[in-house]
């Protein structure tokens, strides 16, 4: 049958065949890999615009990388940062305390003393060097992968141990599954296992801050995956309409477990170009580079501070390990994706660079890296006296019916008993309830 004289097709005519495009990552196991296709500018090439300028003049901002460490090891343009010797040596002492603490934590699953546990090797500056560049007292909304934060912020590792092993000691008392952590003194907010819940969260919170005439602002961190969540996008547009002193930080690791960034629609566009589409700034960022993510954080601290707006900083970085302990990585991608990688490694770069000011030196890196080593493994101890994974010494199970109702609801009381009793008849007159 012929197209209709204007042109429109009849129904059922078209041609060609519909289709979809499925997105397939480059490289699978075993493949040789080749990141060649990325772009990868010259550190200090980003102009950094007024902390207080127009979204509309930020618009290469989103697509390009900011970046401040270069080759040589050495720091350039406008967004160095210029911190002094003593907090780079801090910062990179955060880093080298979460990679030690990471190793530590997961020897620990291997061995059974806990269940569950997830690194952030790789993504260390994301984390740390960014929250570092804010108050100790804005309120963060973290993902399950910015323990690097309660790092910086000074959280006694005992009570992280303790919450990973669901011991007597855990303040959460089992209810969170490990790595879940919460504390209201160092501002962190209570991590949800459901992806990107944080991000509206962070924006009500800044709303909060400003119509309570607070001085505090949020940042909250989501992976490139969860950008495919709704909340994101709510959040995205809460965020713009009321101008929320919120900052919204996109940690792109490329991957989500075993979906790639693609499925997210990185092969589209930037995640940094999401904000252009609500009117929020955006920047993408050098996610290896701890001092790029130090200055893209102040920037937007400093912006949200001056009721100039939110920020959305897309941290551009690479997950180096598995996505947990139940993930076992070389199922689904090429081992050659980490040494390839060219952003190289964020701990080591920032090494580098304390070296190269002559102000660090290998020794003093090794004494460091075996000081975190030691300091972990001594609070490890510490921790297993209140208990391990399957050693009995959590708090009582029948706590898990406390503190949701002032006065437990009969249904409850009944499930509670219920439970006792079962209890007892699978572990007569034993094991501690
Ligand atoms: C709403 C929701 N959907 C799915 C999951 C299961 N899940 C847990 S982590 C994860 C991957 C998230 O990837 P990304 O956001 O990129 O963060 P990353 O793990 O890379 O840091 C998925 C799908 C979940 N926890 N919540
Ligand atoms: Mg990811």
């Amino acid at each position: 049958m012929a197209d209709r004289p204007d042109g429109a097709p009849q129904q059922g005519s078209n041609k060609p065949a519909l289709s979809l495009h499925v997105p397939e990552p480059k490289y699978r196991p075993g493949d040789a890999v080749d990141f060649s296709h990325i772009d990868v500018p010259p550190a200090g090439e980003q102009p950094r615009p007024d902390e207080n300028c127009d979204t509309h003049d930020m618009h290469d901002l989103a697509y390009g990388l900011v970046r401040v460490l270069g080759e040589d090891d050495k720091a350039h343009g406008p967004w160095d940062p210029k911190l002094d010797p003593e907090t780079l040596r801090t910062m990179l002492g955060h880093m080298a305390m979460t990679r030690a603490f990471d190793e530590r934590m997961f020897r620990g699953q291997r061995q059974g003393k806990t269940s569950f546990y997830m690194k952030c090797t790789g993504e260390e500056a994301t984390s740390i060097a960014s929250s570092m560049a804010l108050a100790a007292d804005d309120m963060v909304f973290p993902s399950y992968r910015q323990q690097g934060i309660l790092i910086a912020r000074g959280y006694p590792m005992i009570e992280m141990i303790n919450q990973i092993y669901s011991n007597k000691g855990d303040k959460l008392k089992g209810r969170q599954l490990p790595i879940m952590y919460s504390s209201r003194e160092h501002s962190f907010f209570t991590i949800s296992g459901n992806l990107a819940t944080q991000t509206p969260q962070a924006v009500g919170w800044a709303m909060a801050s400003a119509i309570k005439g607070d001085s505090r602002i949020a940042a909250t961190w989501v992976g490139e995956g969860s950008t495919a969540e709704g909340d994101f996008h709510a959040a995205c547009t809460f965020a713009t309409v009321y101008n929320a002193p919120v900052i919204l930080n996109v940690v792109n690791n490329q991957w989500a477990i075993s979906s790639f960034s693609g499925f997210a629609g990185a092969e589209r566009t930037t995640f940094a170009a999401r904000a252009l589409g609500y009117g929020l700034a955006g920047l993408r960022v050098d996610g290896n580079d701890a001092l790029a993510c130090y200055a893209a954080q102040l920037w937007a601290a400093n912006r949200a501070r001056s009721n100039g707006g939110p920020t959305l900083i897309e941290y551009f970085t690479y997950r180096a390990e598995g996505h947990s302990t139940s993930d076992d990585p070389s199922g689904y991608r090429s081992a050659q994706e980490r040494t390839e990688w060219p952003l190289g490694d964020p701990v080591m770069r920032l090494k580098n660079h304390l070296i190269a000011l002559g102000e660090w030196d290998e020794d003093r890196q090794e004494k460091m890296d075996l000081e975190a080593a030691e300091h972990v493994r001594k609070v490890t101890k510490e921790a297993e006296q209140n208990g391990i994974l399957g050693h009995g010494l959590h708090h009582p199970f029948q706590t898990m019916f406390e503190d949701v109702f002032e006065e437990l609801p009969w249904h409850l009381k009944e499930q509670s008993e219920q439970a006792i009793r079962e209890r007892e008849i699978k572990f007569p007159g034993g094991l501690k309830l």
